[in-house]
């Protein structure tokens, strides 16, 4: 019966153990799920933008090979999350369909622009190290293929933080002016990327539900502290200032204290009227018209095969 299933069901989560694509499941959790990683997917796709602005100005073929290395890696998160997504019921096609339409959302940091090349190691630096942060609770996610495809994910993004990293200490042992570089795009980055973690938890309709099945192993405030508390040192090792008066030790708490993000501003991002918003939507557009005929010939050709093998 009913009953049964959802106790069973219930009975797993409480165990600590994994429901997989077969196993039954609330509507509710499964809707979440397809949200969470949908959302998660169409980030990493339109994520391959602001960095993908760099890949033809970069300043040498070793830093244009990483920075394809890693644009690549990314296309390849999109493709394993949403193949997760299909493992619950849901059509790639109508996802993208709900992305290119503005009807489902993507993290509000590929919002903001690249201007220059230190953009590009400070996203490595505090974007994939905050993706890190968000996603490595996310390996104990309560549904498998997530849960799994997470783990292969969080390895490359650990890379991709280290590059990013990288690269800016090699600017910072270079010139006044790319030092200068490097000062402006982490002023320029470093709000933005305590706002991927989402709205405090008292503005957070999700989090509470979503721990509770599982889905979420901390919630939004519990890894932004997180996040400031390992990027302070790594800061301070860089010799780069992060653009807060009040982040300040709090030796009662043993954290970083800090200052409140301009929620409004996510509010705005997240509403479509970010500074790049139109851009992103409309190129991802563009790339999606672009590749129709590659869908129709893959079509054609599976069309043929089938007939091939009937007759
Ligand atoms: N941007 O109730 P909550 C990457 C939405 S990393 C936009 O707290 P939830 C790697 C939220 O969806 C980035 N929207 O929601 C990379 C909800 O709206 P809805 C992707 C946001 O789900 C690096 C509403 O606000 N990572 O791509 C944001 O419990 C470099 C209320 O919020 C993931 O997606 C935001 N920042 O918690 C690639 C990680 N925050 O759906 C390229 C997986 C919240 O009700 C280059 N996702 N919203 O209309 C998660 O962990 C969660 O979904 C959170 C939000 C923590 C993002």
């Amino acid at each position: 019966s009913d009953e049964q299933l959802q106790q069973h069901f219930d009975a797993t989560i409480e165990r600590d153990q994994r429901i997989e694509p077969r196993d039954w499941m609330p509507e509710g959790y499964r809707k979440t799920l397809v949200r969470q990683i949908a959302q998660h997917a169409h980030s990493e796709i339109i994520g391959m933008q602001p960095e993908g602005n760099w890949l033809t100005r970069a300043p040498s073929l070793r830093r244009k090979a990483i920075l394809l290395a890693k644009v690549q890696d990314e296309a390849g998160h999109g493709l394993y999350l949403y193949s997760a997504t299909e493992t619950l019921g849901a059509d790639r096609d109508d996802l993208t369909g709900k992305l290119v339409g503005g009807r489902q959302k993507y993290s509000s940091i590929f919002n903001y622009p690249t201007l220059n090349f230190a953009d590009i190691g400070v996203i490595g630096w505090l974007v994939d190290g905050a993706a890190i942060v968000n996603q490595v609770p996310l390996c104990r996610c309560s549904y498998g293929p997530y849960a799994r495809a997470m783990i292969r994910i969080c390895k490359e993004e650990s890379f991709h933080q280290r590059q990013g990293y990288e690269l800016l200490m090699t600017m910072m042992r270079g010139t006044d002016e790319q030092r200068e570089m490097v000062q402006d795009a982490t002023d320029r980055w470093w709000w933005p990327s305590l706002m991927m973690f989402g709205p405090p938890d008292g503005d957070s309709p999700n989090t509470q539900q979503s721990m509770a099945w599982g889905i979420k192993r901390h919630t939004n405030d519990e890894l932004r502290q997180k996040f400031v508390d390992m990027t302070v040192p790594q800061a301070e090792a860089l010799g780069v200032s992060l653009p807060d008066s009040g982040l300040v030790w709090n030796p009662e708490r043993g954290h970083y204290d800090f200052s409140e993000p301009d929620w409004s501003e996510f509010k705005q991002v997240i509403g479509g009227n970010g500074p790049c918003n139109a851009q992103r939507l409309e190129r991802r557009r563009a790339a999606h018209e672009d590749g129709q005929w590659v869908r129709d010939a893959a079509a054609a050709h599976a069309a043929k095969e089938n007939a091939r093998k009937e007759g």
